[in-house]
């Protein structure tokens, strides 16, 4: 497969493929490359809606995001919509997605609608790179813990999102998460070493109160993201990126006020996590 990094250690920009049709050895090959690189982008793609569909069923399945208004027509499809006049958007802070399920997505395929004339990228940072990263004192510390996560406070009637312009747009406000995680899990496909705590998600340490694990768990969050383990996804017509939920955190930046952003995601299933 014919790919350059976007980063040193994250990202894969990918030419000559047409995800409409990959498949066999060339789909396997690009996921192996998702596993490893944490997202990749693909660009000049003119995926209809059913082929997003069937790209995300050969990969492995689809899961049905809780939260995110559903496209009418094809409900495996979440909309991911900031409007012109709307000043929230969605994802806007370093998360992962999904580590409120015991079995979370593996990951994401996002494709570009409608964009803003300039902004609106999406950052992400290599999970596996914020891991070797760490201390030998602070590994030591974090070997074999266990942490609890929710998405409850995020999306419930009286949530975060709740408070927000974008809060109506969002459904799911009595579905109640919770899923405990290793902190430090090993990737289900590529074995390798993962740092899996968030922001926006993991609440605490499993024996300990949230008042107890804040600290370390602030520590992590700090340490996660260093000089060298992130890149950015600058989007165009046609741009589709794909990326893991366990190898990757990613923030989506909210800087094009004024303007229309859509994007359509299916959620792709995943794996229970192991230390
Ligand atoms: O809009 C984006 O670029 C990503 C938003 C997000 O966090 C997500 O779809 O999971
Ligand atoms: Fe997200």
């Amino acid at each position: 497969m014919d790919w350059q990094p976007m980063a040193d250690k994250v990202g894969a920009e990918v030419r000559g493929v047409d995800l409409a049709t990959i498949n066999g050895e060339d789909l396997y090959a690009l996921k192996q490359l998702v596993y490893d690189r944490g997202v990749v982008v693909l660009r000049d793609q003119s995926l209809s809606p059913e082929e997003h569909i069937a790209l995300a069923e050969r990969w492995g399945g689809i899961d049905i995001n809780n939260y995110f208004p559903l496209q009418d027509e094809y409900p495996q499809i979440a909309i991911v919509r900031k409007a012109a006049d709307q000043q929230t958007n969605i994802g806007g802070a370093w998360h992962t997605d999904h580590s409120y399920d015991q079995v979370p997505a593996m990951g994401s395929i996002l494709v570009a609608r409608t964009l803003p004339p300039s902004g609106g990228d999406t950052h992400f940072a290599h999970m596996g790179a914020a891991y070797d990263s760490l201390s030998d004192d602070l590994k030591a510390e974090i070997e074999g813990l266990q942490a609890f996560h929710t998405a409850d406070h995020v999306y419930k009637a009286d949530g975060i999102y709740a408070h927000t312009d974008i809060g109506k747009d969002l459904r799911g406000h009595d579905v109640k998460t919770g899923a405990f995680h290793p902190v430090v899990i090993r990737h289900p496909q590529t074995g390798r070493k993962l740092l899996y705590v968030n922001g926006s998600f993991t609440i605490h340490f499993v024996g300990k109160t949230r008042e107890e694990s804040l600290p370390l768990l602030q520590r992590l969050l700090d340490a996660a993201l260093t000089a060298d383990n992130q890149c950015k996804v600058v989007w165009r017509p046609g741009t589709v990126a794909i990326w893991d939920n366990r190898t990757t955190w990613h923030n989506a930046m909210n800087d094009y006020h004024g303007y229309a952003r859509e994007m359509h995601r299916i959620t792709l299933s995943g794996d229970a996590l192991a230390a």
